[in-house]
């Protein structure tokens, strides 16, 4: 199950408290002040990696919570400041920040992203120590970490979408262009989440099968379409054995311009699969049709290794 989008609630360390001691020991018995300063709380920070692509650590931990500062100590003790704490989440991950609506993105891998401060840690005694006031009682508490809610969504799922109506082989594509193995199946439905393999260093994601309305929300509805919105190129798949394969095609694209036409624009492989199931003239005759198109046309069968060579070829010239 691909998530790509989770609520959060992420509360950074709260500070250490001072202390508030006196010395004591065999000649005092009532000395002067010695409670050490609290800890700093830790700071919770986000940071892009290109080694994740999803969100689901997040999927049942709804909270992150930074460390908190120690607790100042009798002999001028200090308490521990927190370790930070660094969060990795995908490249292209948009951060909301709910109580405020402001939202980021995070583009590098390079600058962590600060989510939530921690708070600082109080003083001890020592601290009020004064010429009026020689044995102060008084100490501060360490300041509270800040906490925000947070709604997390990735921008891109993969580079490569597969689309196609159901059936047409986007599954088994992909566990020949990756060594993923989705669930393939002669029924509409056997993909209900996007799947994701790598092809090489890219995401490639399987997108369950569109179906006519989907951009009315009708069937499965409307989120397939939002997980194309998230890739960058498409193959579309279509099987070349239905009777009419470039009616298949413009009824996906029919569902693209209704949801968002910018969809129609995105880079695109039309990929005329399961050839091994018909004559050399049945392929002409279909690559014909396809022709007024002027898209990238691929013929092939995912049984068919060289004409999945040629595809992977075309998908690097893409990426590249
Ligand atoms: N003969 C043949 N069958 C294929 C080919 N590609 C997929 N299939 C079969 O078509 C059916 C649907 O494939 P699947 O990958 O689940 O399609 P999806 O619904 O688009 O994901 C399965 O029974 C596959 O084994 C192909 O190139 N040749
Ligand atoms: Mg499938």
């Amino acid at each position: 199950m691909l998530i790509d989008n989770v609520t959060l609630v992420v509360k950074a360390g709260d500070g250490g408290n001072g202390a508030a001691t006196f010395r004591r020991d065999a000649t005092t018995s009532r000395g002067g002040p010695d409670g050490g300063n609290g800890g700093n709380g830790g700071d919770v920070s986000f940071r892009g990696s290109a080694n994740v692509n999803d969100l689901r650590r997040f999927r049942y931990k709804k909270t992150i919570r930074g460390e908190n500062g120690a607790n100042g100590t009798k002999h001028n003790g200090f308490g521990k400041n927190a370790k930070h704490i660094v969060i990795f989440v995908p490249l292209g991950t948009r951060i909301k920040n709910l109580d405020t609506g402001e939202s980021i993105e995070i583009e590098s891998e390079s600058k962590p992203v600060l989510i939530v401060r921690g708070g600082a840690g109080g003083y001890g005694n020592v601290k009020f120590k004064s010429a009026t006031n020689q044995s102060p009682k008084n100490r501060e508490l360490g300041g509270l970490g800040e906490s925000k809610n947070i709604h997390l969504e990735l921008r891109i799922i993969a580079e490569i979408g597969l689309i196609g109506l159901p059936n047409a082989g986007k599954s088994s594509l992909l566990a020949v262009l990756t060594h993923a193995t989705p669930a393939i199946g002669a029924y509409p439905f056997t993909t209900l989440e996007p799947n994701v393999g790598m092809f090489g260093k890219y995401p490639i994601a399987d997108i369950p099968g569109l179906i006519e309305g989907a951009s009315r929300g009708i069937g499965l509805g409307i989120k397939f379409l939002k997980h194309i919105e998230k890739t960058k190129i498409l193959v579309h798949c279509i099987d070349i054995t239905i009777d009419d394969p470039l009616k298949a095609y413009e009824t996906v694209r029919k569902e693209f311009r209704e949801y968002n036409p910018l969809l129609l624009e995105k880079p695109e492989i039309i990929f005329l699969n399961k050839t091994d199931l018909v004559d050399e003239n049945k392929i002409k005759e279909i690559t014909k049709l396809f022709k007024p198109l002027h898209k990238k046309v691929c013929t092939g069968s995912v049984h068919n290794e060289k004409s999945i060579h040629a595809l992977k070829h075309l998908l690097i010239k893409l990426l590249t």
